[in-house]
């Protein structure tokens, strides 16, 4: 493939050129500051890192001024990345059996068994489970060695639970995975309409740029479509609270509508799309007759107000996320949504488009190399004429997979049907994040060989595994990953790997090459891996795939390390990126035109009954990621949410008659979970929300997958993890307990318990089902340590029955137990700072005992994590005076920093003005 000298494409920056010398190991540099990026969300913002003289830390992370997806803003979970790296619970040394082991052994063992399964079974006897998390690099070798050389493509990933349906439904209109539009086309858009999507928390810095669009220009309509009222709803000029699952209605009925306006685009309709009447008819009978307003729960005012002001601004961005694609009917609902865009032409033009935004770091990179089961490689399917082929061509390979393998859920049937013997995950966490969590366990249990690539030690997956091999964390790995606006860019190594740490691509390569496949596998660093994977996006394309960067498939290594954020495509004719698809009206089809097609809403798979009357949603907190392997161990990140909840309207907890911080039991077909109450209005009645990130190593009986049945999009293969039914049944308690100590703490002695990571500390929040002596509880609490030696000072309330305990030894405070037999909702930071001081003063013990200081106020909880500042003293500030965000920040510093708090410190003005 001839590739002509380009231009300065990949512009030079100090950074850039001091990694290059860190790593030659030539003259070392001192708080030298690199560019990379966060390792977080599908934003994917540029980080630059200054690291301390040791070259093992970092001693400031900051936003990057030049990239383009953030221009130097963070948020909370970025700016603290520092706060993670510790080696505390890293994965250092491969173990085979809970035992150490060499990598050679691990890596011998592997091969032989994928060796004697594919002799004995064929290669659908091994499976792949990879994640939106790897590098472009470590999936691009994982697939092509899966694919090409053992046969088999059972290569599934995370991103199935995530990006599946939005990937089909941008396939059936585009003929392609495509996202048309750039972050860029916020500053340009007159409507910006959110589906599913909780961006304030869960893209924030991209919800940040809405806000300053916003604030700039206060004609932008924003839309929130969400059955929550979330913290994204404070920008919102209309929120739809729609009944959940009933997206493709409001869609549907705004193509009818802009039928019935005579809005539809017919030039470019006659132009560019196929099948729009047939779509029509379709939206014309899911529509009439009331229908939308019975299946959404919307007014006809609020329908009205959406479609004027769709109706009103040509242009308009429709961001789409997991409220959208976690769904049984998820391909359907965005093909509902890319419909509207098309039959108005309002797509491939400035501040115009459908915007499926991406959650992880890379699940764009991962889609590129075609690391799904229903991919070959390079957005080339099995199904595409003459693909197999020309990949085979391409990498020379021995043994082409030929046909779909299967997808994530399918994939965990097959293990536990035993059909798949070897399974290998890496960087995810599928005992937590694949629904129906028992199912999981199962299978793992089952297979023969389990082999789990991760960080950390101990995660809840890596109980089961077989193997556990030690793999490289963010500022360690060194590759490229891809974020929502097609936008790839560096993440860089920089501090050197501990312990036997290695790349998880070099792990992959060197099971190949015990395998005998040395010469496609023998890289040596990732940009050999980058660049044949760029070489394989332009290989025989002729301009018929979307994804292609064959001009980068020329980078010298050097370039490659200095590379600068470029967006896809990259070729002779964009050789500095494309900022927006299908400007020119054509698309990857064969006749080139756009598809609408024909939806018929479905509802949810499950519906509600008597015995499982209410729908359970599930999705993320502010400040964690996921599972918490990595945002649990920062403890600013554990303030925020401290603890697993399930959200309830206050009618329904009227109705059984439920306190905050209650303990509830909820039970679906498939498992329980027992998670306490938080009671809030931005739930409506018979809806609940629990969030996904707890695990069974901080807390018990709180992973809701537990409760989320195996139910999937028959075109996506994504499980509907935003709606199951489940029923509510208080759980009896004799006491509600918060331990405060300086050591980790057995659970043991717990019926419920949520250990919160904090500074100098931790804090368990816990309960007790029956009836106990607390006091020997106690005593057995402190005596697993060693300790139990000191001095107890004991309180017990004639009135309420409640019980205090604070040990001391040698006069330093070691551990405070407080119980109730109601949750006690008090903050107890103060006390918590105080663990491991030296407490000698009568009035200040009796301060720990009583929870809060007798002559200083508490701060109360977390709301800004930047500033550490508390809601006592933000009302209090309120209280003072301070009637804006921005007084807020000048008297108190809060909000200012990355900005993440601002839709609560809205909250609270408007909470104390309503007061
Ligand atoms: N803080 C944080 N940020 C993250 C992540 C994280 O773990 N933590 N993860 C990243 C990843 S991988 C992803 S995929 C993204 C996900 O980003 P989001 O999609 O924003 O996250 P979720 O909270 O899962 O779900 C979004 C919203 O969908 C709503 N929803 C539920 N049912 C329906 C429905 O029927 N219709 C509509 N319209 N909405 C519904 C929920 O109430 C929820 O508010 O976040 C990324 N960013
Ligand atoms: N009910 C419900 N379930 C859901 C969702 C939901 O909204 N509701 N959301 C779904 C979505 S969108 C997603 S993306 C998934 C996420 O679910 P998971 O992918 O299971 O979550 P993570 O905690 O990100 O798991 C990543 C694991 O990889 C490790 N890791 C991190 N970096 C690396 C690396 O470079 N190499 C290796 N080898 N390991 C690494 C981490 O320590 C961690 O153990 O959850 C899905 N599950
Ligand atoms: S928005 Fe936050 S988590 Fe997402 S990439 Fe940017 S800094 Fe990282
Ligand atoms: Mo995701």
């Amino acid at each position: 493939m001839g590739v002509a000298k380009r231009p300065n494409v990949f512009g030079v920056t100090e950074g850039h050129w001091a990694s290059l010398r860190f790593r030659r190991g030539s003259i070392p540099v001192r708080n030298t500051t690199y560019k990379t990026t966060c390792p977080y969300c599908g934003v994917g913002c540029g980080v630059e890192v200054t690291q301390n003289d040791d070259h093992t830390s970092f001693s400031s992370v900051k936003g990057d001024k030049d990239h383009p997806a953030n221009f130097g803003r963070l948020c909370v979970k970025g700016s603290s990345l520092a706060a993670t790296l510790g080696r505390e619970g890293r994965l250092l040394e491969p173990t085979i059996y809970g035992a150490k082991a060499t990598w050679d052994e691990a890596l011998t063992l592997i091969a032989d068994k994928i060796r004697t399964t594919i002799e004995n079974e064929g290669p659908g006897g091994l499976g792949f489970y990879l994640s939106g998390q790897m590098l472009t690099e470590d999936y691009y070798v994982a697939n092509k060695l899966a694919k090409g050389f053992l046969g088999t493509a059972n290569v599934d990933t995370n991103s199935r639970l995530c990006m599946a349906s939005a990937v089909v439904a941008q396939k059936r209109a585009f003929g392609s995975d495509t996202v048309p539009c750039s972050y860029d086309d916020i500053d340009h858009a007159e409507c910006i309409i959110m589906v599913g999507w909780n961006a304030a928390w869960t893209h924030p810095i991209v919800y940040q740029r809405i806000a300053a669009a916003k604030q700039r220009r206060p004609e932008l309509k924003v839309i929130v479509i969400d059955p929550r009222k979330t913290a994204t709803c404070d920008l919102a000029d209309l929120h739809l609270a729609i009944k959940p699952g009933s997206d493709a209605h409001v869609f549907n009925y705004l193509l009818w509508q802009t039928e019935r306006a005579d809005k539809l685009d017919r030039d470019y309709i006659n132009a560019h799309v196929n099948g729009v009447e047939s779509a029509l008819e379709a939206a014309r009978i899911s529509s009439s007759q009331c229908q939308t307003l019975l299946a959404t729960g919307l007014s006809q005012a609020q329908l009205d107000q959406l479609v004027a002001t769709w109706l009103s601004c040509e242009k308009t961005l429709t961001f789409y996320s997991q409220g959208v694609n976690q769904s049984s009917s998820g391909v359907d609902k965005g093909n509902a949504i890319i419909n509207c865009h098309l039959v108005t032409g309002r797509i491939g033009k400035e501040g115009a488009g459908p915007f499926s935004i991406t959650g992880q770091p890379n699940a764009m990179g991962g889609r590129e190399v075609g690391g799904l089961a229903n991919q070959l490689a390079a957005h080339m399917d099995f199904a595409t004429p003459g693909a197999i082929e020309t990949v085979q061509r391409f990498w020379q390979a021995p043994a082409m997979a030929t046909e779909n393998g299967l997808k994530a859920v399918d994939m965990f049937q097959a293990v536990e049907a035993g059909q798949i013997k070897v399974l290998w995950i890496m960087a995810t966490n599928p005992l937590v994040s694949l629904p129906d969590s028992h199912q999981v366990r199962r299978a793992l249990k089952k297979c023969e060989l389990v082999i789990v690539s991760d960080c950390y030690a101990g995660t809840d997956t890596a109980t089961l595994a077989d193997v556990l091999l030690p793999a490289t964390t963010w500022s360690e790995k060194d590759g490229t990953v891809t974020n929502s606006e097609r936008c790839i860019s560096r993440q860089r190594g920089i501090l050197p790997p501990p312990g036997e740490v290695r790349h998880d691509w070099w792990a992959i390569c060197e099971v190949a090459k015990r395998l005998g496949f040395q010469k496609a596998f023998s890289y040596e660093h990732p940009h050999e891996i980058f660049v044949e994977h760029a070489a394989l996006s332009a290989f025989e394309n002729n301009g018929q795939r979307d994804f292609n960067i064959g001009m980068m498939s020329q980078l010298t290594r050097q370039e490659y390390d200095q590379l600068s954020p470029i967006q896809w495509p990259v070729t002779q004719d964009q050789p500095y990126g494309t900022k927006r698809m299908f400007v020119d009206g054509k698309f990857f089809t064969p006749d080139q035109k756009a598809r609408c097609l024909p939806i018929l809403p479905k509802i949810p798979f499950i519906s509600t009954s008597s015995d499982f009357p209410f729908v359970l949603n599930t999705g993320r907190v502010r400040d964690q990621w996921h599972t918490m392997t990595r945002t649990g161990r920062a403890p600013i990140l554990n303030q925020h949410t401290d603890r697993p909840y399930v959200a309830i309207s206050p009618a329904d907890a009227n109705a059984l008659k439920i306190q905050e911080g209650q303990l509830l039991r909820l039970k679906s077909p498939v498992g329980q979970a027992c998670l306490p109450a938080k009671i809030t209005a931005d739930q409506t009645p018979g809806n609940l929300f629990v969030p996904i990130h707890w695990n069974d190593q901080n807390t018990n009986h709180s992973v809701v997958s537990r409760l989320i049945p195996q139910v999937v999009d028959a075109l996506s293969g994504q499980p509907e993890s935003k709606h199951a039914s489940v029923a509510i049944e208080p759980q009896k308690v004799a006491y509600y307990g918060t331990v405060l100590s300086g050591d980790s703490l057995r659970t043991d002695l717990f019926d419920h318990w949520c250990r919160v990571g904090s500074e100098g500390g931790e804090r368990y929040e816990v309960a007790l089902f029956d009836t106990v002596s607390l006091s020997s509880l106690c005593l057995q609490l402190v005596g697993v340590n060693g300790r139990g030696t000191g001095e107890w000072l004991e309180y017990t309330n004639p009135i309420n029955g409640d019980q205090r305990f604070a040990y001391y030894e040698a006069g330093e405070l070691r551990l405070v137990a407080y119980f109730s037999t109601t949750p006690d909702l008090n903050s107890k930071n103060w006390v918590m700072e105080r663990i491991g001081q030296s407490i000698q003063e009568p009035l200040a013990r009796m301060g720990v005992l009583a929870g809060s200081p007798v002559d200083v106020v508490d701060k109360g909880d977390v709301i800004c994590s930047c500033f550490q500042t508390g809601s006592v003293s933000i009302q209090d500030a309120i209280e003072a005076g301070c009637d804006s965000v921005e007084a807020l920040g000048e008297a108190l510093s809060c909000g200012t920093n990355c900005g993440s708090c601002i839709p609560e410190l809205k909250r609270f003005l408007t909470s104390v003005e309503a007061v």
